[in-house]
């Protein structure tokens, strides 16, 4: 078994004008399918984990032999960060989360604004390559962090289940240096009936 490039759920320009249709495709097809490739050449002599999840693996770095384990970091973390990724994003989003997991970001942060508020600070304060993230943390509680390069707050035992990819690759032919205004433009799309489905799935 390997992993395979999934079908995005729109298309590439559907997330216009906040996240140009080029970069979208450049993203989902080269990028994305790179990390693919990669993990699925480096598990190949290794059946045994190549016929589990990418998160399985991701969430137990430590069982895998010493010549693959910094590749399924790199690229099954790409595999893994990008598949959520783009199930993050919608050209219908509602704008702010309602429910039960309004409550808890509420209870966590004060308000959905100063979420917000935080999550953008340390989605641009990531220096370099990386992603910011609203995870479920072992606690159980909600938390925001950012990891660097592919790295998967599930190696971390933590259960994202909002991420923004702050790569360069991620914003800089429409929004060039300016990571700022592409987070702005980025919350336009967040796709909260899926960060709802996870946080019921692994808040109980
Ligand atoms: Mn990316």
């Amino acid at each position: 078994m390997s992993y395979t490039l999934p079908k995005l759920s729109y298309a590439y320009d559907a997330l216009e004008p906040y996240i140009d249709a080029a970069t979208m495709e450049l993203h989902h097809t080269k990028h994305h399918q790179t990390y693919i490739d990669t993990v699925n050449a480096a598990l190949a002599p290794y059946p045994d984990f190549a016929d589990k999840k990418i998160e399985t693996l991701l969430r137990d770095l430590d069982v895998l032999p010493d010549a693959i384990r910094t590749i399924v970091r790199n690229h099954g973390g790409g595999h893994a960060n990008h598949t959520a990724f783009w199930e993050w994003m919608t050209p219908f989003s509602r704008g702010e989360p309602s429910g039960q997991l309004r409550i808890a970001i509420e209870r966590q942060f004060g308000s959905f604004d100063a979420f917000r508020s935080a999550f953008s600070d340390a989605a641009k304060k990531q220096f370099g390559s990386g992603w910011a993230w609203l995870v479920i943390n072992p606690a159980g509680t909600l938390s925001i962090m950012a990891t660097a390069n592919q790295d998967s707050p599930l190696s971390q035992k933590c259960e994202p289940i909002l991420g923004v990819d702050v790569w360069e690759h991620a914003y800089y032919l429409h929004y060039q240096n300016r990571r700022a205004d592409y987070l702005a433009a980025w919350w336009h799309v967040v796709n909260w009936e899926r960060v709802t489905e996870l946080y019921n799935t692994h808040s109980s």
